[in-house]
C-alpha cells in the first residue's frame, strides 16, 4: 500500500504534541510501518530538502531542523499521501483550516509542527533519505478489514 513520510519537527517534539499528532494518524485508519526519534543531521536535513536550496528560507529552515529531535514515522494506507497532506494543512498555518495540524497547533509558517511527503516519487526518495528496508515493519492491523472493507 501507499507509504509517505510524516516528521514531527522539533517545534512539535518540544511542545509535547507527539502523541496527540499520532493519535490523529492512527484515528484516521492510517497505519504506522516505522518510527524513530532522531536528530536529524545536516548532511540529511540537505537532501530531504534540497528543492528548497537557495531560497531565502532555506538556511534558516536547516537550521531549525536540525536543532532538536524530531519524530521521523513512515505512514501506510489507501492515498495515504494526498490524506495526510489534507492532514497537515497548508504550509502557512494562517492559511490552514482550523481542524487540521497546523490550523490547530502553529501559527508561523517556519514552525509548522509536520512534514508530509508531497508525491509518490519524494516520498520514496524521503522514506529512503531516513529509513533502512528492515526498519518497515510489513505488518496487517486487525482494524484494516472495518477500514478498507474487504
Ligand atoms: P510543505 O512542508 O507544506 O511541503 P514546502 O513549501 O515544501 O512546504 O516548504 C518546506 C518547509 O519550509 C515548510 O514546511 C516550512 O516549514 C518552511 N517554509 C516554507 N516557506 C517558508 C517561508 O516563506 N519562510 C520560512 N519558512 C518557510
Ligand atoms: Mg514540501
Amino acid at each position: 500500500m501507499e507509504k509517505t513520510l510524516l516528521i514531527i519537527k522539533p517545534d512539535g517534539v518540544q511542545r509535547g504534541l507527539v502523541g496527540r499528532i499520532l493519535a490523529r494518524v492512527e484515528k484516521k485508519g492510517f497505519k504506522i510501518s516505522a518510527m524513530k526519534l532522531e536528530k536529524i543531521s545536516k548532511e540529511k536535513a540537505e537532501v530531504h530538502y534540497a528543492e528548497h536550496k537557495g531560497k531565502g528560507f532555506y538556511l534558516e529552515l536547516l537550521e531549525f531542523i536540525t536543532s532538536s529531535p524530531c519524530v521521523l514515522a513512515v505512514i501506510e494506507g489507501k492515498n495515504v499521501i494526498e490524506g495526510l497532506r489534507k492532514m497537515a494543512g497548508k504550509t502557512n498555518p494562517l492559511e490552514a483550516d482550523i481542524g487540521t495540524i497546523r490550523g490547530d497547533f502553529a501559527v508561523v509558517v517556519s514552525q509548522n509542527i509536520v512534514h508530509t511527503s508531497d508525491g509518490i516519487e519524494s516520498s520514496k526518495r524521503e522514506i529512503e533519505n531516513f529509513f533502512k528496508n528492515e526498519e518497515i515493519q510489513e505488518h496487517i492491523l486487525c482494524t484494516e478489514q472495518w477500514t478498507y472493507g474487504r
